[in-house]
């Protein structure tokens, strides 16, 4: 079995969607954790590819790039879908989120006090298409795409969760996303991870807001 290694802050923020990923497909994982005193510091940002955080290790192999360390995590789980369609279907929800993510990065990192009304204000219209592609595909019964569980589920019920925190009745007019988040989130491996204590305090965010 491969060594998996999550290199982070102590918050859930661009890792979780890959420790739900792992956790639902059986595997275990190391974290690494770094403080911000150390990260601060400068010698560990000086060797990340980016400068930025999260890396991972796969045995020796290692990444950095939130979204590629899912996507690998993906193609070596075969959380890709069966076909081209279905891969570039799976992209598409995926960049998906990631726009909404950095929308809600910016609110709690940026402008959490004065942008918090407005962002929940405007955050059906994105809810909407999520809601939308769901119902596309077996009528929301299932996976947003395709017909097994793929890594843009994954991706897809980390920020669902997210914002059930920062506004817990954002799905209330989304009856799909809703049994969506219930029906994923009772997957045993999920719902054990999902309920442990290194899921549960863990923070979100890195500066305390949520
Ligand atoms: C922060 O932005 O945790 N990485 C973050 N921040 C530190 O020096 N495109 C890539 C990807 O998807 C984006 C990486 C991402 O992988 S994630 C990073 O490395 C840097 O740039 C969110 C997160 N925030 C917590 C935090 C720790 C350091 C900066 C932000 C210091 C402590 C809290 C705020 C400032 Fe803080």
């Amino acid at each position: 079995m491969p060594e998996y290694i999550f290199i982070y802050f102590d918050v859930r923020g661009r890792c979780e969607t890959a420790r739900i990923l792992l956790a639902d497909q059986g595997q275990d994982w190391k974290e690494e954790i770094v403080t911000f005193d150390t990260w601060t510091q400068g010698d560990l940002k000086s060797k990340c590819a980016f400068g930025q955080l999260p890396g991972f290790k796969d045995g020796n192999f290692e990444l950095y790039q939130s979204n590629a360390i899912i996507r690998h995590l993906a193609r070596t789980h075969s959380l890709y879908g069966k076909n081209d369609e279905e891969a570039a279907y799976i992209d598409m929800v995926a960049d998906g989120v990631e726009d909404l993510r950095m929308k809600y990065a910016k609110l709690i990192y940026q402008n959490y006090e004065d942008g918090k009304a407005t962002y929940i204000e405007n955050l059906p219209k994105e809810l909407q298409s999520f809601e939308c592609i769901l119902s596309k595909n077996h009528g929301g019964s299932g996976f947003i795409v395709g017909d097994k569980i793929s890594m843009a589920d994954y991706c897809l019920l980390d920020i669902l969760i997210i914002h059930q925190v920062l506004a817990p009745e954002c799905l209330k007019d989304f009856p799909l996303l809703s049994a969506y988040v219930a029906r994923l989130s009772a997957r045993p491996n999920i719902k054990a991870f999902l309920e442990s204590d290194a899921h549960k305090n863990r923070p979100i965010n890195g500066n305390g807001k949520q």
